[in-house]
C-alpha cells in the first residue's frame, strides 16, 4: 500500500500543469497505485459551474476542490489538483487542510511567452482580441509561493524528466 498524498499544481495558464498531472496519473496506476485527479477545466464544466474567473469566484473554486481532495485523501488516494490556484492565500488555506508534509505545492512554471505560444485552448489569442478578461498569464495576476515543496519549469525539463522528479517525491512520501 501507499498513504494518502497531495499533489497541488499551481501555475499560469498553458504553463503545463494538466499535461504532467495526466501523465504522473498514468505512471502511478501502472505501479497500481490509487490515484484521483482534479482538474480545474473538468471541475468547472460540472461541481463548480456556477463559478466564473472573479477574484472571490477563484477563491470559491479553490475552497470547494481544497474539500474534495480532502475527501478523496481521506480514503487512501494520491490526490493531484491542477487549478490555477493564483492567490497565496487560497493555497495555503487548502493546504491548512491536510497534515504536514502531505500536501505538495508543486509550482509549474514557463516564461509566459512560451504558455502564450503554446495557447493549447486559444484562451492568449482571445485575451489579446479582449474577449476575455483576467486571464492568468496575460492580464491576470498569479501570486508565486516562496515555500513552493517543488518548482517545475515546463521550458528547462521535459515531461518525462518532471515525471520522474514526482514520481520520486511518492516514493519518498507516500
Ligand atoms: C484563467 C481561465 C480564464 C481566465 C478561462 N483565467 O488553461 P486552461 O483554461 O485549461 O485552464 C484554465 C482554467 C482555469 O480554471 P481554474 O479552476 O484552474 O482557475 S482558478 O484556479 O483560478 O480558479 C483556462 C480556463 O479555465 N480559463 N478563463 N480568465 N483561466
Amino acid at each position: 500500500g501507499h498513504k494518502a498524498v497531495v499533489f497541488w499544481f499551481t501555475g499560469i495558464s498553458g504553463a503545463g500543469k494538466s499535461t504532467i498531472a495526466k501523465a504522473m496519473e498514468k505512471k502511478l496506476w501502472d505501479e497500481g497505485k490509487h490515484t484521483v485527479l482534479l482538474d480545474g477545466d473538468q471541475v468547472r464544466h460540472g461541481l463548480n459551474g456556477d463559478l466564473g474567473f472573479s477574484p472571490k469566484d477563484r477563491t470559491e473554486n479553490i475552497r470547494r476542490v481544497g474539500e474534495l481532495a480532502r475527501l478523496f485523501f481521506e480514503h487512501g488516494n494520491i490526490v493531484l489538483c491542477t487549478f490555477v490556484s493564483p492567490y497565496k492565500e487560497d493555497r495555503e488555506r487548502a493546504r491548512s487542510l491536510f497534515p504536514d508534509q502531505r500536501f505538495v505545492e508543486v509550482h509549474v512554471t514557463c516564461d509566459p511567452e512560451t504558455a502564450q505560444e503554446r495557447d493549447p485552448k486559444g484562451l492568449y489569442a482571445k485575451a489579446k482580441k479582449g474577449e476575455i478578461k483576467g486571464l492568468t498569464g496575460f492580464d491576470g495576476d498569479y501570486e508565486p509561493s516562496e515555500n513552493a515543496d517543488l518548482t517545475l519549469d515546463t521550458d528547462k525539463s521535459s515531461v518525462d524528466e518532471l515525471i520522474s522528479e514526482l514520481i520520486q517525491k511518492v516514493n519518498d512520501i507516500a
